[in-house]
């Protein structure tokens, strides 16, 4: 980004990854805040991006030269089941109302967040950025995959039509601080650091859903943070990148369980409901293009550090900041 006055807008600034970046921003020296930069991160308080008129206006405010998007209707797993049509029709309408603007207003470059959820389910591993729209996602997710996998074709169809600099990024499963503990529509770490709480103070069995085999790669918030500002200042692409750790650092959804259970000090009843649903089993990405683009390896040991080793003190951190 040039040093002259740049307006970077987040888009569900008081999310998980939208905290992430904000604390980046104030608090790394490597990817902090740079001279000429006003950061603004938006919340639901500042207009529904739902609705264009409000959409508009916040472009209008704010006039943002830059914009990382990560505002979405998101949940886990069986947040998704429920309600596939909310999470297809809040996410293409507030995905169209932000990339329209964002080229009405001039918008210098946008970096939109999607989710390896949007892969085809019958594939090939490792999966990988051209995949993309190569099948039909997991059924359990299908509505927010489709509508993560028009931001793509939105990205490439603005570039084409209108020379727009709009790009996306995918994550893998991402946690920490400040993310939604609800015991239903929450991603599955916050969800049974939930669950266990609860079993531990009432006495009551940890349940867990599913089988526990499926395997997951999940990225630190603010790792993610970083990538995010990377992209942002450095990706040249319109193509998606993939923001993930490595292939190795996969792990099962009973080693996530053991070590909430380990670093909770639970000693109660513990097991899995294999009544639940499992969701797609895998979804191994690879991170060989980031690994490419960035020129410095990241310390990707920092990255699962929690759930390798899991302290309590990383939970009451977790929990209350
Ligand atoms: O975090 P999660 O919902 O993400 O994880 P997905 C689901 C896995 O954890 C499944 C198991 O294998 C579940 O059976 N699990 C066990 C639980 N107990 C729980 C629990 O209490 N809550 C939850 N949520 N899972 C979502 C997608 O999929 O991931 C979204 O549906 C999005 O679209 C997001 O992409 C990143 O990786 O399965």
């Amino acid at each position: 980004m040039s040093p002259a006055k740049s307006v970077i807008l987040v888009t569900g600034g008081s999310g998980l990854v939208g905290k992430a970046i904000q604390w980046v921003v104030e608090n790394d020296s490597k990817y902090g805040q740079r001279e000429g930069e006003e950061w603004v991160y938006l919340t639901s308080k500042d207009g529904n991006l739902i609705d264009p008129a409000a959409t508009k206006a916040i472009f209008e405010k704010y006039r943002p030269t830059h914009v990382i998007h990560l505002a979405a209707k998101v949940g886990g797993l069986f947040g998704n089941m429920a309600a596939n049509l909310d999470y297809f029709r809040d996410n293409l309408l507030i995905n169209d109302n932000v990339l329209h603007n964002a080229k009405e207003f001039g918008v210098k470059k946008v970096v939109s967040c999607l989710s390896t959820c949007i892969f085809p389910d019958k594939t090939t591993y490792p999966i990988d950025e051209t995949m993309v729209h190569q099948g039909p996602p997991h059924d359990s997710n299908y509505g927010y995959s489709h509508s993560k996998r028009m931001v793509d074709v939105m990205n490439r169809a603005y570039n084409q039509q209108y020379g727009c600099n709009f790009t996306s990024v995918i994550p893998t499963n991402v946690f920490g601080p400040h993310d939604n503990f609800h015991l239903v529509n929450s991603h599955v770490i916050p969800g049974l650091i939930h669950k266990c709480y609860l079993a531990q103070e009432n006495g009551t069995p940890f349940i867990m859903a599913g089988t526990g085999r499926p395997l997951r790669q999940f990225i630190y918030s603010r790792d993610l943070a970083k990538l995010f500002i990377w992209t942002l200042r450095e990706y040249k692409e319109i193509t998606p990148l993939i923001l993930s750790v490595p292939e190795e650092e996969e792990v099962s959804i009973k080693q996530v369980g053991d070590s909430i259970v380990k670093a909770m000090g639970y000693t109660g009843d513990y097991r899995f409901d294999t009544s639940k649903a499992d969701g797609q089993y895998k979804k191994t990405a690879s991170n060989k293009k980031l690994k490419k683009k960035i020129r410095k390896g990241l310390d990707w040991k920092t990255t699962l550090s929690w759930l390798r080793a899991p302290e309590k003190e990383n939970l009451g951190y977790w929990t209350h900041s």
